[in-house]
C-alpha cells in the first residue's frame, strides 16, 4: 500500500481540486462579468434558494450521525449562521433579502416552484450523502468552502458594478459568508486532516470533495440550461 501523503501535501491536494470549483463555471464566469440578464440573475437566487433552506438540513444530518460532543458544539454554529439565533434572522432571511433586492416577491423565493429539476437532484444527492455517510465524509464534502471566500469577494466587487439594478444592501449574505466560511473550513479542514490518514482514506477525501464540487458545478449547469440567454417565460422555463 502506498505511504500517506504528508499533511502539507494532502492539504495541497485539497486546495488543487479548487480548479473544478463552480467559480470558473461558465455561468459563474459570465455573472462576473456582467453578463448576465436580471432574468438569469432572478433564476440563479431563485434556484439556489433550495441549497441555501438544504444546508442546516444536510448540518443536521451530520449532527444526527456525530458522536462527538465538541465537534457538535462547534458544526452546530452552521446551523444558527443559516437559520438565525436570537436577533439575527440569519442567513436564509438574508438570501431572501437578495431576491427581494433583486426584485423577487418573497413567497416566489419562499414557494421553491421555480427550482428546476437537476438543481433539486444535486441538492437531494447532497442531504442524502450527508445522511448516509459517516459524519467525518460529510465535514469533508464541506471543504467547497476552501475556495468559496474567492466567490463572495467577486460578488461583492461586481455586482454594484454589473449589476446596479439590485439594491445594495442584498448582497449581505455574501458579505456574511466571507468569515463565515473561513471560520467553518478551519473546522473542516483540521477534522479532514486528522481523520483521512492513510492513503486510501486520503484519496477517498478527494474523491468526497469531487462529488461536493460536481454537486455545485451540476446546479449552475441546470440553472445555466433552464436560462438561456433568449429570454423565456417562467412557464417555458419551469417546463410548462
Ligand atoms: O452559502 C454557502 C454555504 O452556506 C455553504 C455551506 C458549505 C457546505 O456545508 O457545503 N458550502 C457552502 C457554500 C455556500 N455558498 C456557495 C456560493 O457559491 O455562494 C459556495 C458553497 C460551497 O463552496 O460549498
Amino acid at each position: 500500500m502506498s505511504a500517506p501523503f504528508s499533511r502539507e501535501e494532502f492539504e495541497a491536494r485539497l486546495h488543487a481540486e479548487g480548479a473544478r470549483y463552480h467559480i470558473h463555471h461558465p455561468f459563474n464566469v459570465r455573472m462576473n462579468n456582467g453578463q448576465l440578464t436580471p432574468q438569469q440573475i432572478r433564476g440563479w437566487v431563485l434556484n439556489r434558494f433550495y441549497y441555501q433552506v438544504s444546508i442546516p438540513i444536510k448540518d443536521a444530518a451530520m449532527l444526527s450521525n456525530c458522536p462527538d460532543r465538541s465537534v457538535r458544539r462547534e458544526w452546530i454554529k452552521r446551523i444558527l449562521d443559516h437559520d438565525g439565533y436570537g436577533d439575527d434572522s440569519g442567513g436564509i432571511e438574508a438570501w431572501i433579502q437578495l431576491g427581494e433586492a433583486a426584485g423577487i416577491a418573497r413567497p416566489e423565493i419562499t414557494s421553491l416552484k421555480h427550482v428546476v429539476p437537476g438543481v433539486r437532484f444535486a441538492v437531494d444527492a447532497y442531504v442524502n450523502f450527508a445522511r448516509t455517510r459517516p459524519w467525518q465524509e460529510t465535514v469533508c464534502a464541506s471543504l467547497t468552502e476552501l475556495f468559496a471566500p474567492k466567490i463572495h469577494e467577486q460578488r461583492l466587487a461586481n455586482w454594484p458594478q454589473h449589476y446596479p439594478w439590485i439594491d445594495s444592501r442584498g448582497l449581505s449574505y455574501f458579505r456574511n459568508r466571507l468569515s463565515e466560511a473561513r471560520r467553518d473550513v478551519a473546522h473542516g479542514l483540521t477534522i479532514t486532516l486528522d481523520y483521512f490518514n492513510t492513503r486510501p482514506l486520503q484519496e477517498q477525501a478527494l474523491e468526497i470533495l469531487r462529488f461536493k464540487l460536481n454537486v455545485l458545478w451540476s446546479m449552475l449547469d441546470a440553472i445555466d440550461l433552464a436560462y438561456p440567454d433568449e429570454a423565456r417565460t417562467p412557464a417555458e422555463v419551469a417546463g410548462g
